[in-house]
């Protein structure tokens, strides 16, 4: 072998039949609209990271458009083999259409220890810190990268924005702390913000076991060459067959990801999950860079973090700088098509609509000196149910004046009657069994793993705006509801679970659902005759219910308050709907089962310890609505 690679290097082996590969191809581009490089830029303590420069032909003067990412640069900017700039860019966290629009220098960046960059990989990387002893984190390196950009690039403005979805969303967050003087503008859309209460690995302490593949595949390989394997076309019964996350993930070597054993090692919100709170930690940073926090009103995976940041850092706002947009989209909707969701129709493009009007004008007014861009509101937000968008001057609010929100219990009383502002006056209550055995699917079975395509028929994107009968037709599902509205009712914000409820075991979960009854017929679309919307609902660990941090026994059989909130909604009831709740022990997979019996960690239940338990929700239970009244 050796001599064959010296002839090749030298002379061909076989002169007679020689190589018809060239000895390096020269791409031709002169029909490209675009030149695209990669380029290794170093980071202080040396390590390189693969950043990928994309620069429209002719560009002098422009702004840089940076995304960092721990899911392969460069096949982020290779959505096509195109000569055109618009099509190698469509795709999974570009705006495209508006990046190309804008004459925006693209700059996409693998983080320390992912793909093409060198360096340790850790998941989240924390900042400089007790959890993160290095001289780097990710506001280091994104400082670096900047300062390396603004150096070397003789086309831009020195002007830099960092924008990015859900991961790539957290990490604008980083850019935040200790802001290079170059960054202009942040767009964290769907950004990561706090891993245990409500966005991808825990919601209120229940742990999101369907994420196993991603904490495998993410972590135990550079590139992701290790791919998770499913033995089930129905994921309910590879979770079932499994028993516990813990014994998933040892039967599947999840444990040499080192993340993995950091989640097993801390399944209460102690200071691992505390200190990594994006919320938290820029609640102390000055504001100082103009910020466009992206929410999805329907988020399958960080519904807690846009909101959660944008109540951190709104009170730090001295001049304006911070925004919110609330889009009636799932995860990442934003980029793509927004005139539905599922079954879901909005009457217009929404996304199109925040991509043109609200991102653009944003980026342009502070990455190009266009002032004449106009300013956009402090809040757009897309109000479900009429389909309208809401410029509003704060978050929560229903208008910007002449309306107020005022919380309003939705009682869960007898009759499996949901009461509107009635007061607590009945000491019944409704009971059901949880078997978990036999625990609630979180949407209709067979589940397909974990997946965007949906050419698999994988549709997890959107199951939150599945039709919720398929639940509320179950024993172990109660459902409450109201009558037929005759008048709208609106609420902005973040609707609370307040239930008082008992269970005979001694831990449990409380699924809380707060669902828009549609009128039982729809003659403009008929298939939403009776459909049972979800617009907000969340789940919470009972072992938790009086300290996150540390899990405690439930009392058998005594009614006990829990109190926990719900995810934002901008939704209108319409009359003709009715407003209903659903209350269930279970959403499974995508959440662990819960043994019911206490036990020191979850992860590590045994069979013996899953025990079917009798769950009593008392009539005194409601869910506060932050109901928008029109001040009289
Ligand atoms: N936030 C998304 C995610 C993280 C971890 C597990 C599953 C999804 C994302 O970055 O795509």
């Amino acid at each position: 072998f050796a001599g064959l690679a010296h002839a090749q290097a030298d002379k061909p082996l076989y002169p007679q039949l020689p190589t018809e590969t060239p000895a390096e191809f020269a791409a031709p581009t002169a029909s490209f609209n675009y030149v695209k490089r990669s380029v290794m830029i170093p980071m202080r303590d040396g390590v390189r990271l693969n950043t990928v420069i994309i620069m429209p032909k002719g560009a002098k003067n422009a702004p840089i458009l940076l995304t960092r990412t721990p899911y392969d640069a460069s096949s982020l900017t290779s959505h096509a083999e195109s000569n055109d700039l618009g099509s190698i860019l469509q795709g999974y966290d570009n705006a495209a259409d508006v990046i190309v629009e804008g004459g925006y220098i693209r700059v996409v960046q693998d983080v320390r220890g992912k793909y093409g960059s060198e360096g340790d990989y850790v998941m989240n990387r924390p900042l400089q810190g007790p959890l993160n002893p290095t001289p780097v984190d990710h506001s280091t390196d994104t400082y670096d990268t900047i300062e390396w950009l603004t150096k070397n690039l003789p086309e831009t403005n020195g002007k830099v924005g960092i924008i990015g979805i859900s991961y790539d969303g957290f990490l604008p967050l980083m850019a935040l702390v200790n802001p290079h003087p170059a960054l202009k503008v942040a767009v964290p859309m769907n950004p990561m913000v706090d891993g245990w209460k409500g966005d991808d690995w825990f919601h209120n302490g229940a742990f999101r076991q369907i994420n196993l593949s991603y904490v495998m595949e993410q972590v135990v390989s550079r590139k992701n060459e290790a791919k998770w394997f499913t033995s089930n076309y129905d994921d309910y019964d590879m979770y079932m067959r499994a028993g516990t996350a813990g014994e998933l993930g040892r039967e599947r070597g999840v444990e040499q990801s080192g993340f993995w054993r950091k989640i097993l090692a801390h399944p209460s919100y102690d200071s691992f999950w505390q200190q990594q709170a994006m919320d938290k930690i820029l609640a102390k940073q000055p504001v100082t860079v103009p910020t466009l926090l992206v929410h999805s009103l329907w988020d399958a995976e960080d519904i807690y973090g846009a909101v959660a940041v944008y109540k951190a850092i709104k009170p730090n706002d001295k001049d304006g700088k911070v925004h919110l947009v609330l889009g009636p989209w799932s995860h990442g909707g934003g980029i793509g098509d927004g005139s539905s969701l599922g079954a879901i129709k909005f009457g217009q493009d929404t996304a199109l609509h925040f991509r043109q009007e609200i991102l653009r004008p944003f980026l342009d007014r502070y990455l190009k000196d266009d002032t004449s861009a106009a300013p956009i509101p402090t809040v757009s937000a897309f109000e479900t149910g009429t389909n309208k968008w809401r410029s509003l001057n704060a978050w929560p609010a229903g208008c910007n004046s002449g309306c107020a929100i005022k919380p309003v219990a939705l009682r869960l009383a007898a009759s499996q009657k949901a009461l509107l502002g009635a007061p607590a006056n009945d000491k019944g209550y409704d009971e059901y069994i949880s078997d978990p055995a036999k625990p609630v699917p979180f949407r209709q079975r067979p589940i397909p793993p974990y997946g965007y395509d949906e050419a698999k028929g994988q549709s997890w994107p959107r199951w939150l705006v599945d039709d919720q009968r398929e639940a509320s037709g179950r024993t172990d599902v109660l459902t409450f509801t109201s009558d037929v509205l005759t008048a709208p009712v609106k609420i902005s914000g973040e609707p609370v679970a307040n239930l008082i409820a008992s269970t005979s075991g001694t831990d449990s979960d409380w699924v809380v659902k707060l669902i828009d009854v549609y009128p039982d017929q729809v003659g403009s679309q008929p298939a939403m005759g009776g459909y049972q919307l979800m617009v907000s609902g969340d789940i919470f660990r009972g072992r938790y219910r009086e300290s996150m941090e540390v899990p405690h026994a439930i009392a058998p059989n005594k009614p006990l308050a829990y109190r926990f909130g719900l995810p934002t909604a901008n939704h209108v009831f319409l009359p003709g709907h009715r407003i209903m709740v659903q209350v269930q022990s279970s959403w499974f997979p995508l959440y662990d089962r819960n043994p019911q019996t206490f036990v020191p960690n979850i992860f590590w239940a045994k069979p013996a310890d899953f025990k079917k338990a009798t769950q009593r929700v008392y009539h005194s239970s409601f869910v506060e609505l932050p109901i928008v009244e029109a001040v009289r």
